[in-house]
Protein backbone atom coordinates (compact mmCIF):
# COMPACT_ATOMS: atom_id res chain seq x y z
CA UNK A 1 0.00 0.00 0.00
CA UNK A 2 1.54 3.26 -0.86
CA UNK A 3 -1.16 5.99 0.38
CA UNK A 4 1.59 7.50 2.68
CA UNK A 5 3.55 8.33 -0.69
CA UNK A 6 0.62 9.68 -2.50
CA UNK A 7 0.40 13.62 -1.15
CA UNK A 8 4.01 13.83 -2.14
CA UNK A 9 3.31 12.86 -5.55
CA UNK A 10 0.67 15.60 -5.92
CA UNK A 11 2.96 17.56 -4.79
CA UNK A 12 5.72 17.00 -7.43
CA UNK A 13 3.03 16.62 -9.55
CA UNK A 14 1.83 19.97 -8.91
CA UNK A 15 5.06 21.68 -8.91
CA UNK A 16 5.35 20.66 -12.57
CA UNK A 17 8.75 18.93 -11.86
CA UNK A 18 7.27 15.47 -13.24
CA UNK A 19 8.63 13.99 -16.42
CA UNK A 20 8.79 10.52 -17.88
CA UNK A 21 12.65 10.47 -16.64
CA UNK A 22 11.36 10.72 -12.96
CA UNK A 23 8.19 7.89 -14.12
CA UNK A 24 10.84 5.29 -15.17
CA UNK A 25 13.16 5.93 -12.30
CA UNK A 26 12.66 1.74 -11.34
CA UNK A 27 9.16 2.46 -11.36
CA UNK A 28 8.90 4.58 -8.24
CA UNK A 29 6.05 5.94 -7.14
CA UNK A 30 3.17 5.14 -9.43
CA UNK A 31 1.02 5.95 -6.29
CA UNK A 32 -2.80 4.59 -5.85
CA UNK A 33 -5.98 6.68 -5.15
CA UNK A 34 -7.37 6.95 -2.05
CA UNK A 35 -9.40 4.31 -2.36
CA UNK A 36 -9.60 3.08 -5.73
CA UNK A 37 -11.75 1.07 -7.37
CA UNK A 38 -10.57 -1.25 -10.41
CA UNK A 39 -10.55 1.71 -13.73
CA UNK A 40 -12.89 1.44 -16.53
CA UNK A 41 -10.96 3.41 -18.72
CA UNK A 42 -8.19 5.94 -17.24
CA UNK A 43 -4.56 6.25 -17.13
CA UNK A 44 -1.66 5.67 -14.77
CA UNK A 45 -1.86 8.24 -12.27
CA UNK A 46 1.28 10.04 -13.13
CA UNK A 47 -0.21 10.48 -16.37
CA UNK A 48 -3.75 10.76 -15.40
CA UNK A 49 -3.00 14.96 -13.71
CA UNK A 50 -0.89 16.05 -16.51
CA UNK A 51 -2.15 19.53 -17.52
CA UNK A 52 -1.43 22.02 -19.91
CA UNK A 53 0.68 23.62 -21.03
CA UNK A 54 2.25 20.01 -21.62
CA UNK A 55 6.18 18.98 -21.81
CA UNK A 56 7.76 16.87 -23.24
CA UNK A 57 9.04 14.84 -20.07
CA UNK A 58 12.96 13.76 -20.01
CA UNK A 59 14.24 10.47 -20.62
CA UNK A 60 15.70 8.75 -17.56
CA UNK A 61 18.99 7.21 -20.34
CA UNK A 62 20.75 8.73 -22.80
CA UNK A 63 19.49 8.06 -26.41
CA UNK A 64 22.00 5.50 -27.21
CA UNK A 65 21.74 3.60 -24.30
CA UNK A 66 19.08 1.09 -25.62
CA UNK A 67 21.64 0.18 -28.78
CA UNK A 68 21.85 -2.26 -30.96
CA UNK A 69 17.98 -3.45 -30.33
CA UNK A 70 16.82 0.47 -30.89
CA UNK A 71 19.92 2.67 -32.14
CA UNK A 72 20.55 6.31 -30.93
CA UNK A 73 19.35 8.06 -34.28
CA UNK A 74 15.84 6.54 -33.72
CA UNK A 75 15.81 7.61 -30.23
CA UNK A 76 16.89 11.15 -30.93
CA UNK A 77 14.43 11.54 -33.76
CA UNK A 78 11.11 9.72 -31.71
CA UNK A 79 11.77 11.79 -28.82
CA UNK A 80 12.99 14.88 -29.72
CA UNK A 81 10.66 15.22 -32.86
CA UNK A 82 8.00 12.96 -32.79
CA UNK A 83 6.65 13.10 -29.28
CA UNK A 84 7.74 17.10 -29.10
CA UNK A 85 5.73 17.13 -32.05
CA UNK A 86 2.60 15.79 -30.39
CA UNK A 87 3.19 18.00 -27.38
CA UNK A 88 3.37 20.97 -28.95
CA UNK A 89 0.52 20.57 -31.39
CA UNK A 90 -1.25 19.35 -28.29
CA UNK A 91 -0.72 22.99 -26.90
CA UNK A 92 -2.02 24.51 -30.06
CA UNK A 93 -4.83 23.06 -29.89
CA UNK A 94 -5.64 23.84 -26.56
CA UNK A 95 -4.35 27.47 -27.17
CA UNK A 96 -7.64 27.64 -29.35
CA UNK A 97 -9.77 26.35 -26.97
CA UNK A 98 -9.82 27.61 -23.64
CA UNK A 99 -12.46 25.98 -22.44
CA UNK A 100 -10.34 22.97 -22.25
CA UNK A 101 -7.21 24.07 -20.52
CA UNK A 102 -8.28 23.28 -17.48
CA UNK A 103 -8.92 19.31 -18.28
CA UNK A 104 -6.43 17.03 -17.49
CA UNK A 105 -4.66 14.84 -20.28
CA UNK A 106 -6.85 11.98 -18.32
CA UNK A 107 -10.28 13.65 -19.14
CA UNK A 108 -9.30 14.87 -22.36
CA UNK A 109 -8.48 11.59 -23.74
CA UNK A 110 -11.38 9.21 -21.43
CA UNK A 111 -13.92 11.90 -22.53
CA UNK A 112 -12.48 12.64 -26.04
CA UNK A 113 -16.52 12.28 -27.45
CA UNK A 114 -17.28 15.56 -25.41
CA UNK A 115 -13.97 17.63 -26.70
CA UNK A 116 -15.05 20.21 -28.83
CA UNK A 117 -14.69 19.40 -32.19
CA UNK A 118 -12.96 21.84 -33.99
CA UNK A 119 -10.24 20.33 -32.04
CA UNK A 120 -11.17 16.77 -31.03
CA UNK A 121 -9.23 15.22 -33.87
CA UNK A 122 -5.71 17.31 -32.84
CA UNK A 123 -6.43 16.59 -28.64
CA UNK A 124 -7.04 13.11 -30.25
CA UNK A 125 -4.15 12.19 -32.10
CA UNK A 126 -2.09 14.61 -30.16
CA UNK A 127 -3.28 13.89 -26.83
CA UNK A 128 -3.05 10.23 -27.24
CA UNK A 129 0.27 10.52 -28.96
CA UNK A 130 1.86 12.33 -25.81
CA UNK A 131 0.51 9.60 -23.24
CA UNK A 132 1.42 6.84 -25.19
CA UNK A 133 5.02 7.82 -25.69
CA UNK A 134 5.23 9.08 -21.98
CA UNK A 135 4.59 5.22 -21.31
CA UNK A 136 6.56 3.99 -23.12
CA UNK A 137 9.71 5.79 -22.80
CA UNK A 138 9.25 4.66 -18.79
CA UNK A 139 8.75 1.27 -19.76
CA UNK A 140 11.91 0.70 -21.21
CA UNK A 141 14.97 0.39 -19.91
CA UNK A 142 18.64 -0.77 -20.94
CA UNK A 143 18.28 -3.96 -19.63
CA UNK A 144 15.20 -4.44 -19.59
CA UNK A 145 13.64 -6.76 -16.14
CA UNK A 146 11.34 -8.94 -15.45
CA UNK A 147 7.59 -8.94 -13.93
CA UNK A 148 7.10 -8.85 -9.89
CA UNK A 149 4.14 -9.29 -7.66
CA UNK A 150 0.83 -9.06 -8.36
CA UNK A 151 1.60 -8.50 -12.34
CA UNK A 152 3.48 -11.58 -12.07
CA UNK A 153 0.49 -13.90 -11.23
CA UNK A 154 -1.79 -12.24 -13.34
CA UNK A 155 0.45 -12.90 -16.07
CA UNK A 156 1.36 -16.27 -14.96
CA UNK A 157 -3.14 -16.56 -14.28
CA UNK A 158 -3.82 -15.26 -17.59
CA UNK A 159 -1.32 -16.19 -20.14
CA UNK A 160 0.69 -19.08 -18.64
CA UNK A 161 4.12 -17.40 -18.24
CA UNK A 162 6.09 -14.18 -19.72
CA UNK A 163 6.29 -15.90 -23.12
CA UNK A 164 2.98 -16.24 -23.58
CA UNK A 165 2.34 -12.33 -22.82
CA UNK A 166 4.63 -11.74 -25.03
CA UNK A 167 3.39 -14.12 -27.89
CA UNK A 168 0.05 -12.55 -28.11
CA UNK A 169 1.60 -8.94 -27.79
CA UNK A 170 3.86 -9.77 -30.96
CA UNK A 171 0.49 -11.44 -32.77
CA UNK A 172 -1.24 -7.97 -31.90
CA UNK A 173 1.80 -6.13 -33.39
CA UNK A 174 1.89 -8.49 -36.13
CA UNK A 175 -1.44 -8.37 -37.02
CA UNK A 176 -2.24 -4.79 -36.82
CA UNK A 177 -2.18 -3.00 -39.86
CA UNK A 178 0.08 0.73 -40.97
CA UNK A 179 0.15 2.85 -37.81
CA UNK A 180 -0.37 1.92 -34.22
CA UNK A 181 0.33 0.17 -30.99
CA UNK A 182 0.08 -2.75 -29.15
CA UNK A 183 -1.01 -3.31 -25.48
CA UNK A 184 -1.30 -4.69 -22.29
CA UNK A 185 -4.44 -3.36 -20.59
CA UNK A 186 -6.44 -3.26 -17.77
CA UNK A 187 -9.39 -4.25 -18.94
CA UNK A 188 -12.86 -2.95 -17.62
CA UNK A 189 -13.48 -6.38 -15.60
CA UNK A 190 -9.84 -5.86 -14.33
CA UNK A 191 -8.09 -8.09 -16.10
CA UNK A 192 -5.32 -8.13 -18.03
CA UNK A 193 -5.81 -8.43 -21.62
CA UNK A 194 -4.06 -7.60 -25.01
CA UNK A 195 -4.90 -5.44 -27.95
CA UNK A 196 -4.33 -3.51 -30.69
CA UNK A 197 -5.21 0.24 -31.28
CA UNK A 198 -4.68 2.43 -34.98
CA UNK A 199 -2.84 5.69 -34.73
CA UNK A 200 -2.52 7.40 -31.42
CA UNK A 201 -5.77 6.14 -30.01
CA UNK A 202 -5.27 5.36 -26.30
CA UNK A 203 -6.78 2.56 -24.65
CA UNK A 204 -8.22 4.96 -22.14
CA UNK A 205 -10.53 6.10 -25.22
CA UNK A 206 -11.94 2.63 -24.67
CA UNK A 207 -12.51 1.67 -21.01
CA UNK A 208 -9.23 0.46 -20.58
CA UNK A 209 -5.81 1.33 -18.52
CA UNK A 210 -2.83 1.11 -20.82
CA UNK A 211 -0.13 -0.82 -18.81
CA UNK A 212 2.56 -1.19 -21.24
CA UNK A 213 2.94 -0.10 -25.48
CA UNK A 214 4.70 -1.37 -28.13
CA UNK A 215 4.68 1.50 -30.96
CA UNK A 216 4.61 0.13 -33.81
CA UNK A 217 4.68 3.37 -36.28
CA UNK A 218 7.33 3.04 -38.35
CA UNK A 219 9.21 5.77 -37.39
CA UNK A 220 9.96 3.75 -34.32
CA UNK A 221 12.16 1.78 -36.00
CA UNK A 222 12.78 1.86 -39.71
CA UNK A 223 16.20 3.82 -39.64
CA UNK A 224 16.93 -0.04 -38.00
CA UNK A 225 14.52 -2.37 -39.28
CA UNK A 226 13.41 -0.79 -42.32
CA UNK A 227 10.32 -3.72 -42.81
CA UNK A 228 10.99 -6.04 -40.55
CA UNK A 229 8.32 -5.33 -37.63
CA UNK A 230 9.10 -8.67 -36.14
CA UNK A 231 12.31 -8.41 -35.78
CA UNK A 232 12.25 -4.56 -33.77
CA UNK A 233 9.27 -6.23 -31.71
CA UNK A 234 10.95 -8.99 -30.55
CA UNK A 235 14.31 -6.74 -30.13
CA UNK A 236 11.81 -4.08 -27.80
CA UNK A 237 10.53 -6.77 -25.72
CA UNK A 238 14.19 -7.73 -24.30
CA UNK A 239 14.23 -3.82 -23.24
CA UNK A 240 10.54 -4.40 -21.52
CA UNK A 241 11.10 -3.24 -17.79
CA UNK A 242 8.46 -5.21 -16.37
CA UNK A 243 9.27 -4.29 -12.78
CA UNK A 244 8.06 -0.69 -13.79
CA UNK A 245 4.59 -2.16 -15.45
CA UNK A 246 4.58 -4.33 -11.78
CA UNK A 247 4.84 -0.97 -10.01
CA UNK A 248 1.88 0.67 -12.15
CA UNK A 249 -0.37 -2.43 -11.78
CA UNK A 250 0.16 -2.10 -8.42
CA UNK A 251 -0.71 1.46 -7.93
CA UNK A 252 -4.30 0.68 -10.24
CA UNK A 253 -5.50 -2.56 -8.08
CA UNK A 254 -4.54 -0.72 -4.68
MN1 LIG B 1 6.09 6.83 -31.86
Amino acid sequence: MKNNALPNRRQILKSGLLTAGFLSMGGLGWAMRPGSTLPAGSLPLDLADLKYPFTLPDLSYAYDALAPSIDARTMEIHHSKHHAGYVRKLNAALESEPSMQSKSLQELLVEIDSVPESIRTAVRRNGGGHANHALYWSTMSPSGSAPEGALKSAIMKDFGSLEGLESALKTAAGQRFGSGWAWLVLNGSGQLEVTSTANQDNPSMFGQTPLFGIDVWEHAYYLNYQNRRGDYVAAFLELADWKAVSAIYDGLIG
